[in-house]
């Protein structure tokens, strides 16, 4: 619910990543609270929204989960394109899936989005027996291109709502509040004036 006087941002995410990485997984743990271990693979690209609301404001996400296959990577910019926010996923036991994350990070970046918001995701976290990437591998990466890092499980819930806080809170630092809609007074123009548009 947003609060009254808060600033409400709509924000455009996308999920990118290598198929099987747990992509669709993160976004119905955090809308839906769900988890399946047989998860259907997504065809094309899948569409969720959520709310949530911080001290400072509402943020609107319109969430889009693509499909993690190359077949579909053509599709990719129709969704990053716009994006607020990309959420960059591989699966902590396929080192396979680091390198794919590698390349959808220098992908984005050749877009010159200056202002995306980049989240590095190390899911399945559980897996630790398994593990292939180890947590500084990950972090390190992210450092190194100015993203910030987290290692999730959908399977057990760890972080997946600190993820999607984390971005919220970035977005709602780097989004500037929309101008009002309403009709302003004149005394209230005026002052408007000053603010945004004259220096002197
Ligand atoms: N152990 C474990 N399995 C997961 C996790 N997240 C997803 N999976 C499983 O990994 C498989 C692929 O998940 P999916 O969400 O379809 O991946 P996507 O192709 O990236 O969307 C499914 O069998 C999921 O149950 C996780 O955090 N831990
Ligand atoms: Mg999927």
């Amino acid at each position: 619910m947003a609060k009254p006087g808060n600033k409400i941002i709509q924000a455009k995410l996308v999920l990118l990543g290598d198929m099987g990485t747990g992509k669709t997984s993160l976004v119905l743990r955090f809308v839906k609270g769900q988890f399946f271990d047989h998860q259907e693979p997504t065809i094309g690209a899948a569409f969720f929204t959520q709310i949530l609301s911080l001290a400072e404001a509402t943020v609107k996400f319109d969430i889009w989960d693509t499909a993690g296959q190359e077949r579909y990577h053509s599709l990719a910019p129709m969704y990053y394109r716009g994006a607020a926010a990309a959420v960059v996923v591989y699966d902590i036991s396929s080192t396979d899936t680091f390198t794919r994350a590698k390349k959808w990070v220098q992908e984005l970046q050749r877009q010159g989005n200056q202002n995306l918001v980049m989240a590095l995701v190390a899911n399945k976290s559980d897996l630790d027996a398994k593990r292939e990437i180890e947590t500084e591998e990950g972090e390190q990466f992210s450092q190194e291109n100015g993203m910030f890092f987290i290692e999730t499980s959908a399977k057990t819930a760890q972080n997946i709502n600190e993820l999607f806080f984390e971005i919220a809170k970035r977005l709602a630092r780097a989004i500037p509040p929309k101008r009002s809609g309403m009709n302003l007074n004149n005394e209230t123009q005026d002052r408007r004036r000053k603010i945004f548009c004259c220096s002197v």
